[in-house]
């Protein structure tokens, strides 16, 4: 019988969700010399039904933990446990499950329906998280950066709907490209899942994949900030400082139109191209309407190859003084990669490939300052239907993918908490949490292009990591795990004390530079995290950084 008295041991790390009946099964146990045996306690039956012996120490955390593998893959019944050192202490409870991601799988996408603007979210689809309709965008005011012939400074502008970046409510079109992208992605890699996928948003009951409908509601509002005129693209629609902590009904300050940007554009131009494809059959009109749209943003980025978006240079020039999120990527040759291959799979014109045929083809996790391979991904993801394409420029591609894909692996094998991200200590930046589930991406990819199920299992032990087998002992999903995120930097969560938080955002994760000043417990690199509303800097949210974890428990 398991002791009654025997207390919670946070010491005890591991997956707070739970695993799937047949995959390799972890914890790991920080500081504890004194233990050898672990059992696992079924929660149904109220039994013990496996006993083991944890691993000698192996590395140690960046904190100096020592770390021992308590390796528990022998059980494989599905059931909800809790892991058990006897005398010490017990895990928090986990389930195994043929379905274990299935919900938060769907969480991670139905966040985007909570991130919506211009637009009240209605009790049949928030539930209690319904809110007024927030940021209607429809009195958008050009900003004098944004000047042109045919929009004068301070006239009007209507660009609503779009979903929030993050904790903020601004709109960024950078990182709304590396978003939709990903999105986008993950319908095409997996069309016939997505056509049952039920996420309860108002679009549910058409005809139409309801991941499609909630990536068109952001596609809308990107092809509002497309210049008809030229096929420009503008950077970003704003305020001009960041709104107070309060709910997006009562955000009421002037929204600005901000300057055009080459890696906007760019990345628009991608968009588009890989929309234009996967809307076809759905939305043949839009279809249409949205490679002519990335032809031409294609058209202007050639006539304004490094048109960069310079804050402070623009600062120095125009009023108001812009201070939100910049964006401001200084190399755009990745972004240039990446709409050339989304343009030529979809249109199979050769001028698009001869932007490729010398382009640098080594392995750049994505991020959204570095898109090369969202396109790299796309063109391995078409091969079979692109015979344009040299067998020996693909076969490196592949090339690059696995060996990176294998580093990974390695990373799984030396590091305390076995996961790729411990590798590199400069991985503990913002956002570093998207870092771990795009590293999980290209395993899932590596996994595809070989079928070698060692680079599946990776994947899976990059989800361990997020889920609660890390540094923290927190799950970073908010609604998901025992330990998770209660006060995200999050507008929307930080306005309604009285509601736990949104579920379904991965929050940005440990970040060693703590550039929030909020006070942290710990400035060891994978514990440099904080759950406090005023770390903007390792606990808000974003698009970008669900739309990874999103493909992830999805895939
Ligand atoms: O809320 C803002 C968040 O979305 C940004 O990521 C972050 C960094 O740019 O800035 C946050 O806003 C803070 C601002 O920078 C400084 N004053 C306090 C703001 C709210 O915490
Ligand atoms: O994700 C961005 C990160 O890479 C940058 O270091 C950081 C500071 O510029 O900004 C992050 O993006 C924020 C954006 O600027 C404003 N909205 C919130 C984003 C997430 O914190």
């Amino acid at each position: 019988m398991i002791d009654e008295n025997l207390r919670l041991d946070e010491s005890i790390r591991l997956n707070q969700l739970g695993f799937y009946p047949n995959q390799k099964k972890q914890a790991v146990i920080l500081n504890h010399e004194d233990a050898n045996e672990f059992l696992i306690w079924d929660l149904g039956k109220k039994e013990f039904v496996l006993e083991g012996q944890l691993a000698e120490a192996a590395t140690k955390t960046f904190s100096r933990k020592t770390t021992r593998i308590a390796d528990f893959t022998a059980l494989s019944e599905a059931g909800d446990y809790v892991f058990v050192l006897p005398g010490i202490g017990k895990s928090y409870s986990f389930s195994i499950c043929p379905t274990i991601y299935q919900e938060v799988a769907k969480a991670s996408l139905k966040a985007y329906y909570f991130q919506r603007a211009s637009v009240a979210l209605d009790e049949k689809y928030a539930g209690i998280w319904a809110r007024p309709l927030g940021h209607p965008d429809d009195q958008v005011i050009i900003h004098p950066s944004a000047e042109s012939n045919t929009r004068k400074h301070g006239a009007v502008f209507s660009s609503p709907k779009g979903w929030y970046d993050a904790g903020d409510y601004n709109k960024y079109v950078v990182n709304s490209g590396i978003t939709v992208g990903t999105l986008l992605s993950l319908f095409e890699d997996y069309p016939s899942y997505f056509k049952k996928l039920n996420l309860n948003i108002p679009e549910s009951e058409d005809q139409i994949p309801d991941l499609l409908d909630e990536i068109k509601w952001n596609l809308d509002w990107m092809l509002s900030m497309q210049d008809q005129v030229d096929g420009g693209v503008y950077h970003k629609l704003t305020t001009a400082k960041f709104e107070g902590m309060v709910a997006p009904h009562k955000a009421v300050s002037q929204r600005y139109l901000v300057a055009k940007s080459t890696s906007a554009t760019l990345d628009f131009a991608a968009v588009m191209a890989q929309a234009s494809r996967v809307y076809r059959s759905f939305f043949p009109e839009e279809s249409v309407m949205y490679l002519k749209a990335a032809e031409k943003a294609w058209g202007w980025a050639k006539d304004n190859p490094d048109m960069l978006y310079q804050q402070t240079a623009l600062n120095d020039e125009f009023d108001p003084d812009i201070s939100t999120g910049a964006y401001g990527d200084v190399n755009i040759q990745d972004e240039r990669i990446w709409a050339a291959s989304e343009l030529f799979i979809t249109t199979h014109n050769r001028s698009y490939w001869e932007e490729l045929v010398d382009a640098d083809q080594k392995f750049h996790l994505p991020s959204w300052n570095q898109v090369s391979w969202l396109g790299y991904y796309s063109l391995l993801r078409h091969q079979e239907h692109i015979s344009l394409l040299p067998q020996e420029w693909m076969a490196t591609l592949k090339i690059n993918l696995l060996s990176a894909a294998r580093t990974q692996l390695e990373g799984i094998e030396s590091t305390a908490f076995r996961s790729p991200i411990e590798t590199d200590v400069s991985n503990f930046k913002w956002g570093s949490n998207a870092i771990a589930a795009n590293q999980a991406i290209l395993l899932l990819y590596a996994y595809k292009q070989s079928s070698d199920p060692i680079f599946l299992e990776g994947a899976l032990s990059t989800l361990d990591y997020i889920l609660g087998k890390n540094g923290t002992g927190y799950s970073y999903v908010t609604g998901f795990g025992s330990k998770t995120p209660l006060h995200p930097h999050h507008r929307l969560a930080v306005a309604r004390p009285d509601l736990p938080p949104l579920p379904g955002f991965i929050v940005g994760g440990p970040n060693s530079a703590q550039q929030d000043g909020c006070s942290y417990s710990s400035s060891f690199p994978d514990e440099s995290y904080i759950d406090e509303s005023c770390s903007y800097a390792s606990n808000e949210i974003a698009i970008n950084w669900n739309a990874p974890f999103a493909y992830l428990t999805n895939a």
